[in-house]
Protein backbone atom coordinates (compact mmCIF):
# COMPACT_ATOMS: atom_id res chain seq x y z
CA UNK A 1 0.00 0.00 0.00
CA UNK A 2 2.37 2.55 0.95
CA UNK A 3 4.79 1.25 -1.83
CA UNK A 4 1.74 1.95 -4.22
CA UNK A 5 1.54 5.17 -3.15
CA UNK A 6 5.58 6.01 -3.24
CA UNK A 7 5.08 4.88 -7.13
CA UNK A 8 2.10 6.75 -7.59
CA UNK A 9 4.03 9.85 -5.96
CA UNK A 10 7.08 9.27 -8.38
CA UNK A 11 4.87 9.23 -11.15
CA UNK A 12 2.85 12.47 -10.36
CA UNK A 13 6.50 13.80 -9.73
CA UNK A 14 7.79 12.39 -13.25
CA UNK A 15 4.65 14.27 -14.50
CA UNK A 16 4.73 17.65 -12.92
CA UNK A 17 8.04 17.87 -13.79
CA UNK A 18 7.44 17.35 -17.45
CA UNK A 19 4.58 19.71 -17.15
CA UNK A 20 6.23 22.29 -15.06
CA UNK A 21 9.29 21.99 -18.25
CA UNK A 22 6.69 22.93 -20.60
CA UNK A 23 4.66 25.22 -19.01
CA UNK A 24 7.52 27.11 -18.21
CA UNK A 25 9.09 27.10 -21.95
CA UNK A 26 5.77 28.26 -23.08
CA UNK A 27 5.26 31.02 -20.51
CA UNK A 28 9.07 31.91 -20.54
CA UNK A 29 8.36 32.95 -16.74
CA UNK A 30 10.75 33.91 -14.47
CA UNK A 31 8.97 32.36 -11.72
CA UNK A 32 8.01 33.75 -7.93
CA UNK A 33 10.89 34.98 -5.84
CA UNK A 34 11.79 32.40 -3.09
CA UNK A 35 11.37 34.98 0.36
CA UNK A 36 11.57 32.18 2.72
CA UNK A 37 14.01 29.52 2.49
CA UNK A 38 17.35 29.08 5.10
CA UNK A 39 20.84 30.48 4.24
CA UNK A 40 24.12 29.39 4.81
CA UNK A 41 25.65 30.39 8.10
CA UNK A 42 22.00 32.86 8.57
CA UNK A 43 21.75 33.76 12.40
CA UNK A 44 18.62 35.66 11.90
CA UNK A 45 15.08 34.95 10.74
CA UNK A 46 13.38 34.24 7.74
CA UNK A 47 11.62 37.14 6.41
CA UNK A 48 8.31 37.77 8.43
CA UNK A 49 5.77 36.88 5.78
CA UNK A 50 2.81 37.19 7.84
CA UNK A 51 1.48 38.99 11.00
CA UNK A 52 2.14 36.09 13.34
CA UNK A 53 5.28 35.79 12.36
CA UNK A 54 6.11 39.51 12.56
CA UNK A 55 5.20 39.04 16.14
CA UNK A 56 7.08 36.87 16.73
CA UNK A 57 10.02 37.98 15.93
CA UNK A 58 9.27 41.33 17.99
CA UNK A 59 8.64 39.06 20.92
CA UNK A 60 11.93 37.31 20.45
CA UNK A 61 14.03 40.64 20.16
CA UNK A 62 12.26 41.99 23.15
CA UNK A 63 13.35 39.20 25.23
CA UNK A 64 16.72 39.01 24.46
CA UNK A 65 17.09 42.63 25.84
CA UNK A 66 15.47 41.49 28.61
CA UNK A 67 17.71 38.11 29.11
CA UNK A 68 20.54 40.05 28.39
CA UNK A 69 19.43 43.05 30.91
CA UNK A 70 19.27 40.08 33.86
CA UNK A 71 22.63 38.59 32.57
CA UNK A 72 24.29 41.95 32.97
CA UNK A 73 22.58 42.63 36.32
CA UNK A 74 23.79 39.17 37.63
CA UNK A 75 27.21 39.57 36.16
CA UNK A 76 27.48 43.26 38.05
CA UNK A 77 26.25 41.91 41.14
CA UNK A 78 28.98 38.86 41.23
CA UNK A 79 31.60 41.04 40.34
CA UNK A 80 30.61 43.15 43.09
CA UNK A 81 30.78 39.56 45.91
CA UNK A 82 34.29 38.54 43.76
CA UNK A 83 35.89 42.03 44.33
CA UNK A 84 34.53 43.58 47.78
CA UNK A 85 33.67 40.63 49.22
CA UNK A 86 36.65 38.49 49.66
CA UNK A 87 38.39 37.27 52.62
CA UNK A 88 41.55 39.81 51.97
CA UNK A 89 39.17 42.71 50.86
CA UNK A 90 36.38 41.95 53.99
CA UNK A 91 38.53 39.83 56.48
CA UNK A 92 35.17 39.68 58.82
CA UNK A 93 32.53 38.95 57.28
CA UNK A 94 28.66 40.13 58.53
CA UNK A 95 26.71 37.13 60.25
CA UNK A 96 23.42 38.17 59.54
CA UNK A 97 21.18 35.79 57.60
CA UNK A 98 17.86 37.58 57.44
CA UNK A 99 17.30 41.01 55.21
CA UNK A 100 13.44 41.51 54.78
CA UNK A 101 14.20 44.37 51.97
CA UNK A 102 16.03 42.27 49.94
CA UNK A 103 13.86 39.40 50.21
CA UNK A 104 10.98 41.59 49.06
CA UNK A 105 12.95 42.70 46.29
CA UNK A 106 13.85 39.84 44.59
CA UNK A 107 10.75 37.92 45.02
CA UNK A 108 8.74 40.97 43.75
CA UNK A 109 11.35 42.04 40.65
CA UNK A 110 10.90 38.54 39.27
CA UNK A 111 7.28 38.24 39.33
CA UNK A 112 7.47 41.83 37.55
CA UNK A 113 9.37 40.08 34.90
CA UNK A 114 7.02 37.36 34.59
CA UNK A 115 3.97 39.86 34.55
CA UNK A 116 6.07 41.75 31.64
CA UNK A 117 6.51 38.72 29.59
CA UNK A 118 3.44 37.11 30.01
CA UNK A 119 1.11 40.32 29.21
CA UNK A 120 3.45 40.03 25.77
CA UNK A 121 3.58 36.65 24.95
CA UNK A 122 0.20 35.20 25.95
CA UNK A 123 -1.60 37.54 23.19
CA UNK A 124 0.84 36.15 20.72
CA UNK A 125 0.29 32.91 21.97
CA UNK A 126 -3.56 33.18 21.99
CA UNK A 127 -3.63 35.14 17.80
CA UNK A 128 -1.91 31.66 16.74
CA UNK A 129 -4.12 29.12 18.28
CA UNK A 130 -7.63 30.99 17.82
CA UNK A 131 -8.37 29.65 14.65
CA UNK A 132 -10.14 32.00 12.12
CA UNK A 133 -12.43 31.18 9.69
CA UNK A 134 -10.25 30.08 6.55
CA UNK A 135 -10.77 31.44 3.13
CA UNK A 136 -9.30 28.28 2.19
CA UNK A 137 -8.76 24.98 4.39
CA UNK A 138 -5.62 22.27 3.85
CA UNK A 139 -5.64 19.19 5.33
CA UNK A 140 -2.07 18.43 5.42
CA UNK A 141 -1.06 14.87 6.21
CA UNK A 142 2.27 13.56 7.46
CA UNK A 143 3.50 9.92 5.95
CA UNK A 144 6.53 8.72 6.21
CA UNK A 145 8.63 10.45 4.34
CA UNK A 146 6.21 13.17 2.38
CA UNK A 147 3.68 15.15 3.00
CA UNK A 148 -0.10 14.64 1.46
CA UNK A 149 -2.29 17.87 0.74
CA UNK A 150 -6.60 17.93 0.36
CA UNK A 151 -8.09 21.27 -0.83
CA UNK A 152 -11.63 19.28 0.64
CA UNK A 153 -13.70 22.21 -0.81
CA UNK A 154 -11.83 22.09 -4.24
CA UNK A 155 -11.53 18.61 -5.08
CA UNK A 156 -8.06 18.74 -5.19
CA UNK A 157 -5.16 15.99 -3.88
CA UNK A 158 -1.65 15.43 -4.19
CA UNK A 159 1.04 13.79 -2.47
CA UNK A 160 4.22 16.40 -2.64
CA UNK A 161 7.93 14.53 -2.50
CA UNK A 162 11.33 15.79 -2.50
CA UNK A 163 12.96 16.96 -5.43
CA UNK A 164 16.11 15.00 -6.75
CA UNK A 165 19.32 17.18 -7.44
CA UNK A 166 18.81 16.70 -11.28
CA UNK A 167 15.01 17.41 -11.00
CA UNK A 168 15.34 21.21 -9.68
CA UNK A 169 16.52 22.77 -12.81
CA UNK A 170 13.70 21.71 -14.47
CA UNK A 171 10.93 22.48 -12.10
CA UNK A 172 12.72 25.64 -11.41
CA UNK A 173 14.51 25.32 -8.17
CA UNK A 174 17.92 26.71 -7.90
CA UNK A 175 20.80 24.13 -6.90
CA UNK A 176 21.04 24.52 -2.94
CA UNK A 177 17.47 24.41 -2.74
CA UNK A 178 17.71 20.36 -2.56
CA UNK A 179 16.15 19.28 0.48
CA UNK A 180 13.96 22.60 0.13
CA UNK A 181 12.16 21.61 -2.78
CA UNK A 182 9.11 19.37 -3.73
CA UNK A 183 7.58 18.43 -6.68
CA UNK A 184 3.90 19.35 -5.69
CA UNK A 185 3.68 22.86 -3.94
CA UNK A 186 1.17 23.97 -1.88
CA UNK A 187 -0.38 27.02 -3.68
CA UNK A 188 -2.40 29.55 -1.74
CA UNK A 189 -3.80 33.05 -2.54
CA UNK A 190 -1.58 35.91 -1.04
CA UNK A 191 -3.49 37.93 1.68
CA UNK A 192 -6.46 35.70 2.73
CA UNK A 193 -6.61 33.11 5.61
CA UNK A 194 -5.54 29.64 5.40
CA UNK A 195 -6.39 27.31 7.67
CA UNK A 196 -4.53 23.94 7.69
CA UNK A 197 -5.46 20.86 9.49
CA UNK A 198 -2.67 18.71 9.88
CA UNK A 199 -2.60 15.18 10.83
CA UNK A 200 -0.04 12.12 10.91
CA UNK A 201 -0.57 8.57 8.97
CA UNK A 202 2.18 6.72 10.78
CA UNK A 203 4.08 8.71 13.06
CA UNK A 204 4.19 12.05 14.35
CA UNK A 205 5.13 14.29 11.72
CA UNK A 206 5.14 18.35 12.03
CA UNK A 207 4.22 21.10 9.59
CA UNK A 208 6.59 23.58 9.87
CA UNK A 209 7.04 26.80 7.52
CA UNK A 210 9.55 29.47 9.54
CA UNK A 211 8.35 32.65 7.57
CA UNK A 212 4.74 32.15 8.14
CA UNK A 213 5.52 31.49 12.25
CA UNK A 214 3.72 28.16 11.94
CA UNK A 215 4.27 24.60 13.42
CA UNK A 216 2.47 22.12 14.27
CA UNK A 217 2.52 18.28 14.93
CA UNK A 218 0.81 16.02 12.98
CA UNK A 219 -0.19 12.80 15.02
CA UNK A 220 -2.44 10.26 13.92
CA UNK A 221 -5.92 10.00 14.64
CA UNK A 222 -5.95 13.72 15.64
CA UNK A 223 -6.54 16.97 13.57
CA UNK A 224 -4.71 19.82 14.87
CA UNK A 225 -5.23 23.36 13.00
CA UNK A 226 -2.86 25.98 12.36
CA UNK A 227 -3.32 29.38 10.13
CA UNK A 228 -1.66 32.20 8.64
CA UNK A 229 -2.28 34.79 6.15
CA UNK A 230 0.80 35.20 4.02
CA UNK A 231 1.24 38.85 2.85
CA UNK A 232 3.91 38.56 0.32
CA UNK A 233 3.89 36.36 -3.23
CA UNK A 234 6.77 34.24 -3.26
CA UNK A 235 8.04 30.63 -2.70
CA UNK A 236 8.05 29.49 1.01
CA UNK A 237 10.05 26.55 2.16
CA UNK A 238 9.07 24.85 5.40
CA UNK A 239 10.83 20.84 6.47
CA UNK A 240 8.97 18.55 8.66
CA UNK A 241 10.10 19.22 12.33
CA UNK A 242 9.33 16.54 14.26
CA UNK A 243 11.65 13.30 14.12
CA UNK A 244 9.90 10.96 12.14
CA UNK A 245 12.20 8.29 11.16
CA UNK A 246 15.19 7.71 9.08
CA UNK A 247 13.81 9.65 6.20
CA UNK A 248 12.79 12.88 8.31
CA UNK A 249 15.18 15.20 6.46
CA UNK A 250 13.59 14.37 3.00
CA UNK A 251 10.08 15.53 3.33
CA UNK A 252 10.34 19.28 3.25
CA UNK A 253 7.08 21.83 2.15
CA UNK A 254 7.21 24.38 -0.37
CA UNK A 255 4.33 26.44 -0.44
CA UNK A 256 3.74 29.51 -2.91
CA UNK A 257 1.85 31.88 -2.27
CA UNK A 258 0.31 33.82 -5.34
CA UNK A 259 -2.26 36.53 -6.63
CA UNK A 260 -5.99 35.23 -6.26
CA UNK A 261 -6.52 35.21 -10.33
CA UNK A 262 -3.07 33.22 -10.18
CA UNK A 263 -4.27 31.32 -7.61
CA UNK A 264 -7.76 30.24 -9.36
CA UNK A 265 -6.38 29.28 -12.41
CA UNK A 266 -4.17 27.20 -10.27
CA UNK A 267 -7.28 25.45 -8.41
CA UNK A 268 -8.94 25.23 -12.53
CA UNK A 269 -5.85 23.53 -14.16
CA UNK A 270 -5.10 21.18 -10.83
CA UNK A 271 -8.74 19.83 -11.26
CA UNK A 272 -8.13 18.94 -14.74
CA UNK A 273 -4.90 17.69 -13.98
CA UNK A 274 -6.13 14.51 -12.76
CA UNK A 275 -5.51 13.14 -9.20
CA UNK A 276 -1.88 13.23 -7.43
CA UNK A 277 -0.34 16.25 -9.11
CA UNK A 278 -0.65 20.00 -8.23
CA UNK A 279 -0.22 21.91 -11.97
CA UNK A 280 2.78 24.13 -12.00
CA UNK A 281 1.69 28.16 -11.12
CA UNK A 282 1.26 30.14 -14.64
CA UNK A 283 2.67 33.69 -12.90
CA UNK A 284 3.13 35.58 -16.22
CA UNK A 285 -0.18 34.46 -17.47
CA UNK A 286 -2.14 37.01 -15.10
CA UNK A 287 0.20 39.77 -15.39
CU1 LIG B 1 9.73 14.27 10.18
Amino acid sequence: MRFATFLSGLGASITTSLIAASAWAQDGIAGLETVGRPHAEGIGFQPAATELARDQQWLDHMLLWLCAAVVALVTVLLLVVIFRFNSRANPTPAKFSHNTPIEVTWTLVPILILVVLGSFSLPTLFKQQEIPAGDVVIKATGNQWFWSYEYPDQGIAFDSFLLGRDQLEAAGYAPDEYLLATDNAVVVPVNKTIVVQVTGADVIHSWTVPAFAVKQDGVPGRIAQLWFKAEREGVYFGQCSELCGKDHAYMPITVKVVSQEVYDDWVARTRTAGLGISAPVRVASAD
